[in-house]
Order: C-alpha cells, then sequence, then structure tokens
C-alpha cells in the first residue's frame, strides 16, 4: 500500500480482523451489519500510521451518534486549550473563528466570549441540527475546499481554525489542508487536535483502532501534510485529552514563521517510539491484552459475577469485537449519551442502559470501556453511592480498581 500524506510504501503493522464501524449501533438485535477489515499500516518515510481500508465518509457520519459528553475532563480540558491559544495570540477578541467537526457546538460555546465570531461546521444532519438548536450557528457539510469557498464568500477568512480530533476523520488529509489554506486570513493559525500517535503506541491503545480514524498523527507526519499544502508547522502542545492528544498550530509557509522550540523537543522524543520494534511491542500487546483479558472474564463469570461495560465508546467496540467479548459475557454496557441508550453495540449486540439503570442495579465490576475518563467515572460512581462495583481498566496495562 501507498501513504496517503507523501505516497511512499507502506507496511503492515497490525491487523485487528473485520469489524463493522465502530459508531454503528443498532436499533435492534436482530439487525445485520457489514464488517470491514481494520488493518494498521505504517509509512517509515514521513512516520505515518494510517488505516490500510477507508470507509466511504457518508457511511460513517450521516446518522452519527458521537455526541460531545457532559464531563469534567473535557470541561478542564477547553479552559486548559482556550488559555494556550489567547496565552499565545493565536486567539483574540478580534478572531474570527471556525471549528471544523465542531458537533454540538460546546467548544465553541466555551470560546464564544473571549473572540468575534464563532461557526461550526459539522457533517452530520443529527448533530448539527441540535447545535443549532442550542444557538451555535453550524454549517451542516464536510469540510472541502468548496465548503472553504463557500464559507469564505459568506462569511469572510478566519483568523482561526480549530480541528479537534476530526482530521483523522477523512482519508484525504490534503483536501482538508487545502481547505484550511483557502479559508484561513494571511496572518491566521489553523489548529489541530488529535489523538497523538505517540501515546497511542506507548499506551497500548489498539483500541483507538476503528474506521473512523484513518489516521494516527505524528509530529513527522503532520509536519509532511502542511508542507505539501503550504502550510507551516509553528507550535504544538501536548495533553491527556482522549488517552492523549497533540495540537499541531499551524500557519501560511509564505510568512516564513519563527519555528517555537516545542517543536523540536517533542520531535525528538516522538522519534524514540515511533520506531519499529516500538511498533512491534504495540502489535504483541494486542494479542496480550486478548488472551489477558479473556481469561479474566471467564474467571468472573465462573464465579457468577456479573460484568457490565462502562461507556459505549467506538474504542470500546474495536476492544469488544477484537477480544470476542459479547453479551453473553457482558450484560449491559452504561453509557450517558441519550441517543445510544436502548440500542445495541455493533457486533457484540450489547445492550445500552443508562447511568441510572446502570446505578440501580450495579454489576460486580465494570469493563471500562471508557477507559479516558477513568477517574471521572470512578469517583462518579462512588459519589452516586456504589463502592461495590470494581472496575477493569484494559490500558495502559490490564489491572482492576477497586
Ligand atoms: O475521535 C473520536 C473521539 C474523540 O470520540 C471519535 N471518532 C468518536 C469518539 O470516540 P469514543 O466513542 O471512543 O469517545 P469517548 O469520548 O471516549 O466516549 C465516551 C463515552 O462514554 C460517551 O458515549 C459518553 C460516555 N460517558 C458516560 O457514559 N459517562 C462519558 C462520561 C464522561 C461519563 O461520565
Amino acid at each position: 500500500m501507498t501513504c496517503r500524506i507523501c505516497n511512499n510504501s507502506t507496511y503492515m503493522v497490525l491487523d485487528l480482523g473485520s469489524t463493522p464501524p465502530a459508531n454503528s449501533f443498532l436499533s435492534s438485535i436482530e439487525d445485520k451489519i457489514e464488517n470491514f477489515p481494520l488493518v494498521l499500516e505504517y509509512c517509515s518515510s514521513c512516520s505515518n500510521l494510517q488505516l490500510r481500508d477507508c470507509l466511504d465518509s457518508d457511511k460513517l457520519y450521516k446518522n452519527y451518534y458521537y455526541v460531545t459528553p457532559k464531563s469534567q475532563t473535557l470541561d478542564s480540558h477547553y479552559s486548559f486549550f482556550t488559555n494556550f491559544l489567547l496565552a499565545k495570540n493565536y486567539l483574540n477578541s478580534e478572531s474570527s473563528v471556525v471549528e471544523v467537526g465542531s458537533n454540538i457546538g460546546d467548544f465553541l460555546q466555551h470560546i464564544k466570549p473571549y473572540v468575534r465570531s464563532i461557526i461550526g461546521i459539522d457533517p452530520a444532519e443529527n448533530i448539527a441540527a441540535k447545535a443549532n438548536s442550542l444557538g451555535i450557528e453550524t454549517i451542516c457539510d464536510f469540510f472541502s475546499t468548496a465548503a472553504a469557498d463557500n464559507i469564505k464568500k459568506k462569511y469572510g477568512s478566519a483568523d482561526t481554525i480549530i480541528a479537534r480530533h476530526c482530521f483523522a476523520h477523512n482519508a484525504s488529509p490534503h483536501d482538508l489542508l487545502q481547505g484550511v489554506k483557502l479559508l484561513m486570513a494571511p496572518d491566521g493559525h489553523v489548529i489541530i487536535e488529535n489523538a497523538y500517535a505517540v501515546n497511542t503506541i506507548e499506551g497500548n491503545e489498539i483500541d483507538q483502532i476503528y474506521h473512523e480514524h484513518m489516521f494516527y498523527y505524528s509530529i513527522q507526519s503532520m509536519s509532511k501534510a502542511l508542507e505539501l499544502n503550504g502550510l507551516v508547522l509553528v507550535d504544538l502542545f501536548i495533553s491527556q485529552v482522549h488517552g492523549g492528544s497533540i495540537s499541531f498550530v499551524a500557519t501560511h509557509a509564505e510568512n516564513n514563521p519563527t519555528v517555537l522550540d516545542s517543536v523540536a523537543d517533542y520531535l525528538s522524543y516522538e522519534k524514540t517510539v515511533l520506531t519499529k520494534s516500538k511498533l512491534l511491542d504495540f502489535a504483541s500487546s494486542a494479542s496480550k491484552i486478548k488472551i489477558e483479558l479473556n481469561a479474566l472474564v471467564k474467571n468472573i463469570l465462573n464465579e457468577g459475577k456479573t460484568i457490565y461495560s462502562y461507556g459505549a465508546t467506538a474504542k470500546g467496540n474495536t476492544l469488544l469485537n477484537f477480544i470476542g467479548l459479547n453479551n453473553e459475557s457482558i450484560t449491559y454496557c452504561v453509557d450517558s449519551t441519550e441517543i445510544k441508550q436502548g440500542k445495541f453495540l455493533p457486533g457484540s449486540k450489547i445492550k445500552i442502559i443508562n447511568e441510572e439503570e446502570g446505578l440501580n442495579n450495579p454489576p460486580d465490576y465494570f469493563l471500562l470501556t471508557a477507559w479516558n475518563y477513568r477517574d471521572e467515572i470512578i469517583s462518579k460512581t462512588r459519589e452516586s453511592g456504589n463502592y461495590s462495583s470494581a472496575f477493569i481498566v484494559p490500558f495502559p496495562e490490564l489491572k482492576i480498581m477497586r
């Protein structure tokens, strides 16, 4: 295969078999759903990790179930993110902001008081409609050069373009970056936040691999993609959100901007992680978690105890389907997202119930499929009066927390 960023050849790192698209929840247990291969590849030329097979975006986003959850973890991340942008003057009271993949507009709601104007763009019809009903002007479309052109004609150039956890969702970063190039003001900035390949590999996060995530960006691969589109990486910051994320800050290359030390500092560490041997370790961690988690679940069930999963996450669906766990071993999946409740997880066919039901009839163990909210979910569970359920945390190493 070839790298979708630099066109050099890639090699296979990990094959997770065939699974349904991770956010295609089933309305009925009888619903049939197609499986597609989930194979991760690496390009040693630009250090890009990508999916071998990309699904048509229309299939993935027409009716989308990921609604940004209400979460303290996310609220504090939004504050950290906004303070960083304001402190570095990537955002100020005169900024016109466009957020790509803005979901229901939670982040735009957060930065609204600090800037001149905000507009969201999101392809999921149900999600964009919800954002608009909440007062966040949201265009329902995929971001592309055509969409960028329309936004520019209607609202003018954007001083700041923000794209949080959506760049990996498009099979061609070049299309997205051409749109950015067109829409961004001459002295503007684009901030692209994404799960960071270094955290994914170091944390054995094999469940970050699902069809929506077509890329696992590194500083090297993003720099290359930016460079090929007349942009340049000038700054970055790292955060713990979503299992470890990186936010790339870029601007027009023709400005010959100063590249801050943060780029070189993190790049040297990244090069020690994205190596052939660490990628092999990552692939081995998949077999290890499969064996260990299956054995643990078997022991728990043999003792006559019950397990629910916590979080109807895209990640969780990769994990459950790869491990081979289903509704015979996991009784329910608890999740706070209303539109997911009453549905069934694709593949494992586990029924999703709300948090209150999970609290009223608690299991002996929760398999924490939303492990990225570990501390928040465990505190919330304890504060609600449930001191008995233990938590099985699958990553970075399988462990039980009581
Ligand atoms: O890139 C993507 C990321 C950012 O989000 C996606 N393509 C889709 C999604 O991935 P995910 O489904 O793995 O995301 P989360 O953010 O880990 O999902 C958390 C889930 O857990 C939500 O469905 C809500 C639920 N939840 C809950 O039930 N109680 C979350 C919290 C914090 C809670 O207290």
